[in-house]
């Protein structure tokens, strides 16, 4: 038996002020682009099952182009007759009651089998049990759950677990609504199969135990996510059990770090063969007040033209015999602006509401700057 597990497709999620020739934000579009890699392979394994562990898409309700994209490549597995079973992640999950589920919309299919109503649900078909626990917001009854789960383990039959949690506190978004499975029942583990996990982005095996796995997401949600082992698990259930990852392409992205002491040499040493169509990010190191003045990030940018985007990050050094409110080691601009406010105004009223001024200015001059996003 052939199962496809994929999982955190967050389909609607866009980032960086950058459209494609569509008019689409190129970043919603390369998670577009990912998950039809994902179905595009599903149709050459033809598996026997497609499992989704949650995050299908980015918000609870999302955008008519997401949905539309997610109902047109679904509907290729549709025509296929290849099952999907798919649980709610803390993403696709109303906050609320009185707003519906969008993975409701999506059972409408006849190939899908969707858990979204935040209890336990097993789904069973002729050679095995799927058994959904899907993202619930209210924490306290999900011990009770799992012992309905359990009592539903059917030994003449294949079990799937599906969840969308962390397994320990490692595995935490730091997101709204996540949870924690409960350390006391791990037991469980072992009297299945697999257990499918959806929420961390990366792949991986859970801990010590050799059936637990983390799929990972199938794109970047965040320019910390280094990892470049995006894709799908390929799970053989026979006598023994195998766990293949695929990776799919995946738009670059690269960190660069420049010391500017070092300006002219260092930035015309810099290693752009892979930059073209690249998330970049540029970390600008040992700045002085003034060096920070002549190094405009236009220039940075025009270096890295090819890129997709360019992030760049300034990190000022401390300059001897330059009092800065004591031993402040690194100091960003908004606090080296507020310091010198401190030292040059002595009526503490107007210090005091100048230095609220300043902080109001940076704050919105950091919402209204695209490279913060
Ligand atoms: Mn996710």
């Amino acid at each position: 038996m052939k199962i496809i597990h994929f999982s955190d497709t967050h389909l609607g999620f866009s980032d960086l002020d950058v459209t494609n020739d569509k008019g689409v934000n190129q970043r919603e579009a390369d998670f577009y682009e990912a998950f039809k890699d994902v179905i595009e392979a599903i149709i050459l394994e033809m598996p026997d099952y497609v499992i989704h562990t949650g995050d299908l898409f980015h918000r609870a309700s999302p955008s008519n182009r997401a949905i539309t994209f997610a109902l047109t490549q679904l509907k290729r597995l549709e025509k296929l007759n290849i099952p999907l079973i798919i649980i709610a992640g803390n993403h696709s999950t109303p906050r609320t009651n009185t707003s519906s589920p969008i993975l409701e919309a999506l059972s409408t299919l006849d190939n899908v089998r969707a858990s979204f109503e935040q209890r336990y649900e097993m789904i069973t078909f002729k050679d095995i049990v799927f058994h959904a626990m899907p993202h619930i917001n209210d924490e306290r009854i999900v011990p009770d759950e799992l012992d309905r789960m359990e009592a539903n383990i059917d030994p003449k039959k294949k079990n799937i677990m599906m969840m969308h949690c962390s397994v320990g506190a490692h595995y935490l978004m730091h997101e709204f609504g996540e949870w924690v499975y409960p350390k006391e029942r791990e037991d469980i583990f072992e009297k299945m199969d697999y257990v499918a996990l959806g929420h961390w982005h990366g792949f991986g095996s859970v801990g010590k135990h050799p059936n637990v796995y983390y799929a990972g997401s199938t794109e970047r949600t965040s320019s910390a996510d280094k990892r470049d082992d995006k894709g799908y698990v390929i799970l053989e259930l026979g006598d023994a059990v195998t766990i293949t990852h695929h990776g799919i392409p995946l738009r670059k992205s690269l960190s660069f770090s420049i010391d500017t002491d070092k300006y002219e040499e260092e930035a015309a040493s810099l290693e752009l063969s892979e930059v073209k169509d690249a998330l970049v990010e540029v970390k600008l190191y040992n700045l002085t007040a003034s060096s920070s003045i002549d190094i405009t990030n236009k220039e940075i940018k025009e270096i890295f033209k090819d890129a997709l985007h360019v992030k760049i990050k300034r990190e000022f050094k401390v300059v001897e015999g330059e009092q800065i409110e004591g031993n402040i080691e690194s100091i960003s601009l908004e606090a080296y602006f507020i310091s010198h406010i401190q030292e040059s105004i002595v009526d503490e009223e107007e210090q005091e509401r100048l230095t609220h001024k300043a902080k109001e200015l940076f704050a919105l001059y950091e919402e209204t700057d695209d490279d913060t996003h």
